[in-house]
């Protein structure tokens, strides 16, 4: 196999620090305006910032107040798309005067009219958006919603509730391909009928992913967007540094962990789930935490950036604003594509029938004695 011609982006993971419960949005535009003037006298293309990333993460709290609460959303109409919702204009407009194109994470209160009487629904959602366009190219809504219901009865406990707040996202995994990213990209104008589909592959505009937070535990997305031939996979999340009532990570222990050993295994799992998952679908990811101590929780950090040979190849160095850059040639996803990953010669749809018909485990019977 010859090697493939390069094909660069520049990217940076923009990690923030925590974001507290009485910070009013302002300041975290402000802050993230700074991330993208530095990534752009750095040269970078994209810019990926972490799940719900204009706020505190509030599902940690249980808020009975529906004003308190529906403040953290932002609202969102076909007419109105999040680049225009008066709260975080002003950071998409600046990403657009940098040209740079940004991966971020919002609460979302879509209202599918413009009718006052239209219903609100509320997800978990990421944008992507292309500065050089000046609009939102793709949308995501989170699909893996983690968490309870109900809050947690023990005084302190960090809530999850995400199962409150949210509906499941109902965009299913859609990749897409970024214009003006990578020089050179093949065009559709440039194939005809005749030219195998396989020729074509890995040359035209880059394929981007979104998966968000508690998302990138599941191959099933993942593979989702394998099977679209992805090469970036963007995941932005906030990832709590100890809550044993919501993992249970304690329950077969001798004793209960201590935080910072609840902590080390946190930050192991978030590794293995983005370093594996980029392996197996031969694909780059950027993975992007909110860091440090928001409202007196701790969220890990690990923000980390993987080749589709599944090493970290650029990572954070602190909880706090950092941003972490990386030119990425995407044609190194092409071997593991072609080769041990190659889907259409490889993968065997009739073994994967439980896949589709079941969610949940059903054990096989128990044996008689
Ligand atoms: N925000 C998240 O989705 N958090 C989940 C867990 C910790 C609840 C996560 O997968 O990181």
């Amino acid at each position: 196999m010859n090697a493939p011609n390069p094909r660069t982006i520049r990217v940076a993971a923009a990690q923030l620090g925590p974001i507290q419960r009485s910070e009013p949005r302002q300041n975290a535009l402000t802050r993230m305006c700074a991330l993208l003037d530095k990534a752009a006298s750095d040269s970078v293309r994209l810019v990926v910032f972490p799940e719900l990333a204009f706020t505190t993460f509030f599902p940690r709290h249980y808020i009975p107040d529906n004003k308190e609460l529906h403040g953290y959303f932002e609202l969102e109409t076909p007419a109105l798309p999040i680049n225009e919702s008066p709260n975080v204009k002003p950071f998409f407009a600046h990403a657009e005067s940098l040209g740079l194109d940004v991966y971020v994470g919002y609460a979302e209160a879509w209202k599918h009219d413009d009718g006052s009487q239209a219903e609100t629904t509320y997800y978990n959602s990421a944008a992507y958006f292309s500065g050089r366009l000046g609009k939102v190219l793709q949308k995501y809504r989170k699909v893996h919603l983690p968490g309870v219901v109900e809050p947690f009865p023990e005084p302190g406990a960090t809530q999850q509730l995400e199962k409150r707040y949210f509906k499941n996202g109902d965009l299913g995994f859609p990749a897409f391909r970024v214009p003006d990213a990578v020089e050179g990209s093949l065009k559709l104008s440039e194939v005809n009928n005749n030219t195998p589909a396989t020729e074509a592959r890995g040359k035209g505009d880059p394929i981007v992913g979104m998966l968000i937070c508690n998302d990138r535990r599941w191959p099933e997305g993942w593979r989702s967007y394998g099977l679209q031939g992805v090469e970036l996979v963007l995941c932005g999340y906030n990832t709590t540094a100890y809550a044993p009532q919501l993992l249970g990570s304690d329950l077969h222990q001798q004793q209960p962990l201590t935080r910072e050993e609840a902590e080390k295994e946190i930050l192991y799992h978030n590794r293995l789930c983005v370093t594996s998952n980029s392996y197996m679908n031969s694909c780059f990811s950027v993975n992007v935490g909110k860091a440090g101590n928001e409202d007196g929780h701790d969220l890990i950090s690990g923000t980390c950036i993987v080749d589709p040979k599944g090493y970290v190849i650029a990572e954070a160095k602190t909880k706090e604003d950092e941003l972490v850059v990386v030119e990425l040639d995407l044609a190194a996803c092409q071997a593991g594509k072609a080769k041990t990953f190659d889907f259409g010669r490889h993968r065997r749809l009739e073994s994967y029938g439980l896949l589709l018909e079941r969610a949940g485990v059903i054990e096989p019977e128990l044996l008689a004695e």
